[in-house]
């Protein structure tokens, strides 16, 4: 009999690109979505048809209840989030009910109806905040810097009790930034790969205005990421692993790779160091520095140590950081090619 599982989150970037990698293996796949969730035809269209669609919320145990009642599935994936670091802080409670509290509730919910179901947790990199170490592995300390990090340290903390005192099968992977052609466009890889192909395509004159281009971030291609939440349901016994890649990049290496896919020339300024100690190059005339986009606070720097996922699950990225890029660009360009039919 097939196996059947449950993924919350089923609109978001993750969900699309998990469904289809479990519809691939056999499963019978149940995408939960809210009554006010992403309208289905905006990224996972082609997934109609083919996975089942369920009502539900990670904020309210009862529906929770009522779909693993009625489902009775192998495996859970909690991908469901309030995922945008920028909103968590103007958007406090509700980060923490859907982030945090949410996981609890998932939780509880397998533990009311049936703890043989095996449970992921979309735990994060950004647990690790203003962690002394670098690259960070499943032992480094955490010390979050925004209400989103915080909030992903409480339901981590639940997965790992639960399983603990229960015995259930949970398990969380701390990803590192993981992107794609469904990125959300607010997220600043896809950001910057939607305006290089709109200003390619003669659709945007004007300057492309970022926040800290000196952040550096492990970023990996979110279809190799979804492998690794499978994996960890397959052990024997669940864990916490690491998923990246090992290498890290500024938004500004990010931001000279894109362009350069695209065969945009972009001068880049040397200005020295700006107020805040940071190297203040920018891309004149094209990318700029807008402050109104910097965070209360920042994660200067992470960058995976995935050495356990390796050598325990086999896990490996199989997409480096310039593929990526390209497969971006290359994506965005094409697809604004298509809606002028040129
Ligand atoms: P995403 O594109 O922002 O998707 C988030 C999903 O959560 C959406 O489908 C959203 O649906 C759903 N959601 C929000 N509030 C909900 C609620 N109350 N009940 C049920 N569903 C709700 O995020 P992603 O990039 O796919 O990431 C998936 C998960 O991995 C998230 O938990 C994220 O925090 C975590 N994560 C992501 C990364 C990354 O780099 N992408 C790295 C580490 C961890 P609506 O359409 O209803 O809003
Ligand atoms: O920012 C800097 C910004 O919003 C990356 C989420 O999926 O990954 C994601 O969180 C960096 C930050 O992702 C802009 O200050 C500069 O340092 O793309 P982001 P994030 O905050 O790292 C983690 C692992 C998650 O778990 C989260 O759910 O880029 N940055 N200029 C900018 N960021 C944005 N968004 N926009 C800018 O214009």
């Amino acid at each position: 009999m097939a196996k059947k599982a449950v993924i919350t989150g089923i609109t978001g970037q993750d969900g699309y690109y998990l469904a289809n990698f479990l519809l691939n293996k056999g499963y019978e796949v149940y995408g939960m979505h809210r009554r006010s969730s992403l309208d289905i035809e905006e990224r996972i269209a082609d997934l109609r048809g083919k996975i089942k669609l369920v009502h539900g919320d990670v904020t309210d145990t009862s529906s929770l209840v009522n779909i693993l009642q009625k489902v009775n599935p192998d495996e859970f994936y909690n991908l469901a989030a309030q995922s945008f670091v920028p909103d968590s802080w103007t958007q406090l409670e509700s980060t923490a009910e859907i982030t945090g509290l949410g996981v609890l509730k998932c939780l509880e919910a397998i533990r009311l109806t049936n703890r043989d179901i095996k449970f992921y947790q979309a735990s994060s990199s950004e647990m690790f905040g203003n962690t002394p170490e670098s690259p960070q592995n499943e032992n480094s300390p955490f010390l979050p810097r925004s209400p989103y990090g915080f909030s992903k340290v409480f339901g981590y903390h639940a997965t790992i009790n639960y399983r603990e005192s229960f015995g259930i099968h949970a398990s969380n992977g701390i990803l590192f930034n993981h992107e794609s052609s469904k990125r959300g466009k607010q997220f600043v890889t896809r950001k910057i790969s939607h305006s290089v192909a709109e200003i390619k395509t003669g659709k945007q004159d004007y300057s492309l205005g970022l926040g800290n281009l000196n952040a550096k971030r492990d970023w990996g291609y979110a279809l190799d990421y979804v492998e690794a939440m499978w994996m960890m349901l397959q052990q024997e016994k669940p864990g916490d692993f690491v998923i990246g890649t090992g290498e890290t990049h500024s938004v500004r290496e990010f931001a000279e790779e894109a362009f350069g896919v695209a065969g945009i020339t972009v001068k880049w300024e040397k200005k020295g160091v700006d107020e805040r100690g940071y190297d203040a190059t920018t891309g004149r005339e094209i990318v700029s520095v807008d402050s109104r986009l910097f965070r209360p606070a920042e994660i200067d720097l992470l960058c995976a140590d995935p050495r356990k996922a390796r050598e325990n699950i086999g896990w490996e990225p199989k997409t480096d950081f310039k593929g990526l890029v390209k497969i971006m660009v290359e994506h965005d360009i094409e697809n604004l090619k298509g809606k002028t039919g040129g």
